[in-house]
């Protein structure tokens, strides 16, 4: 859908009516705070509609099917792939006021929450009664559970737990077309017809609006054990985690740093913690406590014979903070690198890492540019960040496309984590074939007829894709 009219006042007058006069927002002043996400692409939509309810959504989708305007659902702004940008305009519903924990159960180990919830709000209101929620992205403090269901979020803990979509037993949902449904149950078991939910799932905000969640929760880990090592170089610390592997050990966590992404953190924290290494493994096991301290004893004994020229090990909260602070902020710090930066999310089965990287430095040294490399390198996901000043845009794309043809090449996929959204609409030609994405597409046109929600997103428009 291309309608490039801001809406009529009659329109406008209506969605008032239909979330309140406080909370519908015309002015630009207020349309701009709600125009961007990380990727810092930025483009104003129309209006911003702050809902309190199902009802309040459904009611503005059948206005926007009647009226042919486009819906962006978005939740903090905090996703990596344009997914919550409103790129034609149209009007953003923004989860703000729909950020409830509604239900915590103890019994059957499962919360229901709004799709507004802070993730780490989450993680903390289950830790009171002893209850774990394992993903866990690096933006945890600021993103919700309602964008972490569109866009599938990985993060820290995925190498043993797993991602968003294997946590979430059920939703409620608006669809495009304004129906208010449920899928899934309050059960860890159902296979009563398609699995709407897991298609909802990774959808990027483009098949439904979810409304409210159900989400399993585990019990917490007895205990938590964290080890940094630092190493000389990258190869030296990813030659490491096959042997984890070969060992028979899935740790919670294990995350890797390249030399370019420690220096950017520990300059942005002003704390030098790696003693100069040319690459760091954050590595975090957890479960009984003597379990948790033999697995963390075998992988330091792992990292000392391949080289680790430094060991912190942490064993109290307090002790592991400043190590996953330091992690959590590179993707914000490597700013202080370069103004610009094109952050990727691939993943390639995990023995393919040391090729990937290889890969990786081969076309940042035909390309010229700084490329830096950290992620959750347990599962395979890495970030690649080619990092560029505007003039170097051109280089900077064709170094991506690189990127992603070898992933391809090695079997992996162009996004682990962050959604295809605007920034890699282009590329999924390159891993989903013509059948595969005609069929995705017929999806789409099946649920949204009118293509009003997020549209321009995942596919490329007008294009033979
Ligand atoms: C992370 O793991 C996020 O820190 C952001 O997924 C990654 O900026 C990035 O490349
Ligand atoms: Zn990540």
């Amino acid at each position: 859908m291309t309608t490039e009219k801001p809406l009529k006042p009659a329109v406008i007058k209506e969605l008032r009516s239909i979330v309140g006069p406080p909370h519908l927002f015309t002015e630009p002043e207020e349309l701009i705070v709600y125009s961007y996400d990380a990727t810092r692409r930025t483009s104003l939509p129309w209006a911003v509609a702050r809902p309190s309810t199902a009802r309040e959504v459904s009611r503005i989708l059948l206005l926007a099917n009647r009226e042919r305007f486009p819906v962006i659902p978005r939740g903090a702004g905090t996703g990596m792939s344009g997914g919550s940008v409103p790129s034609q305009g149209g009007v953003v519903l923004s989860f703000e006021r729909m950020n409830r924990i509604l239900e915590i159960d103890g019994k059957d180990l499962l919360a229901v929450l709004e799709p507004g919830v802070i993730t780490g709000d989450l993680q903390k209101e289950a830790e009171k009664i002893g209850l774990f929620y394992p993903p866990d992205p690096a933006s945890s403090a600021f993103c919700t559970i309602g964008g972490n269901i569109a866009e599938c979020a990985g993060g820290l803990r995925a190498v043993k737990y797993g991602v968003t979509r294997d946590y979430v037993l059920g939703l409620e949902v608006v669809l495009p077309t304004g129906e208010i449904i449920r899928t899934g149950a309050r059960t860890l078991k159902s296979v009563a017809g398609y699995d709407l939910t897991r298609l909802l799932i990774g959808s990027e905000g483009t098949l439904g609006v979810v409304t409210q969640v159900i989400v399993r929760l585990l019990p917490m880990p007895e205990a938590v054990r964290t080890l940094a090592a630092f190493f000389r170089d990258a190869a030296q610390a990813v030659a490491v985690i096959p042997r984890i592997t070969a060992a028979r050990i899935i740790p919670r966590a294990v995350e890797f740093v390249d030399r370019g992404a420690l220096r950017a953190a520990e300059g942005y924290l002003r704390s030098e913690m790696s003693g100069g290494a040319g690459a760091m493994l954050l590595i975090e096991t957890d479960g009984p406590a003597a379990s948790a301290d033999r697995e963390r004893d075998v992988i330091e004994t792992l990292c000392r014979e391949a080289g680790a020229t430094k060991i912190i090990r942490a064993d109290s909260r307090e002790e592991q903070e400043p190590l996953w602070k330091l992690r959590r902020s590179i993707s914000p710090a490597l700013y202080a690198l370069k103004p610009r930066k094109l952050n990727e999310d691939i993943v390639v089965p995990v023995s393919r890492i040391p090729a990937l990287l290889q890969e990786v430095d081969a076309i940042a040294a035909r390309s010229g540019l700084l490329v830096v490399t950290f992620g959750h390198a347990g599962d395979g996901n890495v970030h690649v960040n080619v990092m560029h000043d505007e003039s170097d845009l051109r280089s900077a794309e064709q170094a991506v496309r690189e990127v992603f043809e070898a992933v391809v090449r090695l079997q992996g996929s162009i996004t682990g984590e962050h959604g295809v959204g605007l920034a890699k609409a282009a590329y999924l030609p390159l891993e989903a074939g013509p059948d595969a994405i005609a069929a995705m597409k017929r999806i789409k046109q099946a649920l949204d007829p009118n293509n009003i929600l997020n549209p321009g997103k995942i596919f490329l428009e007008n294009s033979q894709q």
